[in-house]
């Protein structure tokens, strides 16, 4: 997807022009892969922007760090701010963020720790990453013949540069072959999530997503689907689901931050159908929350000014 360019981009506590936002050839997380970042976005609300759970992403950045040793050198309420900063300076009213922490220049070979971490705060307009047509009617997902990676590989409780290779090879995969959305399963055969989202089905009135034990990330979105269900009283269940959980499915979504709530039509070429009521109500619930129009919810929007 092209990048809709913007102003500014805060990089090491600065704004820099957009085109001036450059780093070395030799940086380490170029040739390996060693940075960590979020995706996170800020929508219009009645009282101005409104970023979606930012601390919540924040405090994940600093445990994906966490996992590769890297010392962010800032403070979750420095990166909160600056956010807000950088936001500011756009005069973006609703984007998408990519905060971004990686090994910069300076040393190379697979002992990191000598090389110096560079923290980035990039912000532009994101669309529908599934498609408008995704998110209403529903989009078409195919298994992956590439399996998650495993924990005691590339962790996927972290959200690192170089895990996405694994997504990529997914996600290239199905979408070369007439699908909109990858599906990828663990070394063991279970579900565990989108190239890029969480995976929901519902059957029988209950709601279900794999744990994160299957290698599914720890998804904020996730995480409010789940309370949004609870406060709906629908029955919810971590469990571990297999491709068939997905062919008998009564209903399917995917969440995620980029995509936000998009109902899956198909698996596999089965047919799900057209989005259920559950994922409608769901759906409904969570754009109405990030839009500033639901006040039980109002500690999820952290304001721009
Ligand atoms: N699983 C994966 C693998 C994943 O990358 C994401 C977010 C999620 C689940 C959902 O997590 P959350 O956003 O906290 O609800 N994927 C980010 C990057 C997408 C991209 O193309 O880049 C995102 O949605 O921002």
């Amino acid at each position: 997807m092209p990048i809709p360019e913007v102003d500014k981009i805060w990089m090491d506590g600065e704004l820099v022009d957009w085109k001036e936002a450059k780093v070395h050839l030799l940086s380490h997380s170029l040739h390996y892969g060693s940075g960590v970042f979020e995706g996170i976005r800020a929508y219009e609300t009645p009282r101005g922007a409104a970023v979606f759970r930012l601390t919540d992403h924040l405090k994940r950045l600093f445990r994906s760090a966490a996992i590769y040793r890297m010392e962010i050198p800032y403070s979750l309420e420095e990166l909160v701010e600056a956010t807000k900063v950088v936001i500011r300076a756009n005069g973006l009213k609703s984007c998408y963020i990519r905060p971004i922490a990686f090994r910069g220049y300076g040393e190379m070979g697979l002992h990191p720790l000598g090389a110096p971490v560079n923290v980035a705060i990039a912000v532009w307009p994101w669309g529908a990453y599934l498609g408008e047509e995704g998110i209403r009617h529903g989009v078409r997902a195919k298994i992956s013949s590439f399996r998650r990676n495993d924990p005691n590989a590339i962790p996927p409780a972290a959200k690192a540069t170089g895990q996405y290779l694994n997504s990529i090879l997914a996600k290239m995969e199905v979408t070369e072959a007439g699908y909109d959305e990858a599906i990828l399963l663990n070394q063991h055969g279970y579900v565990a999530d989108g190239a890029g989202e969480n995976v929901f089905v519902v059957r029988n009135g209950f709601l279900y997503t794999p744990p994160t034990s299957s290698g599914a990330l720890e998804g904020i979105t996730r995480d409010s689907v789940i309370r949004i269900a609870e406060d709906f009283e629908i029955p919810f269940r971590e469990k571990d689901l297999v491709r068939t959980d997905l062919y008998h499915a009564d209903e399917a979504f995917f969440t995620g931050t980029a995509a936000e709530i998009v109902p899956i039509r198909e698996v596999d070429d089965r047919l799900i159908g057209e989005p259920g009521p559950i994922t409608r109500r769901i759906q409904e619930k969570f754009f109405a929350i990030v839009k500033g129009r639901d006040g039980n919810y109002d500690h999820w929007l952290e304001y721009v000014d």
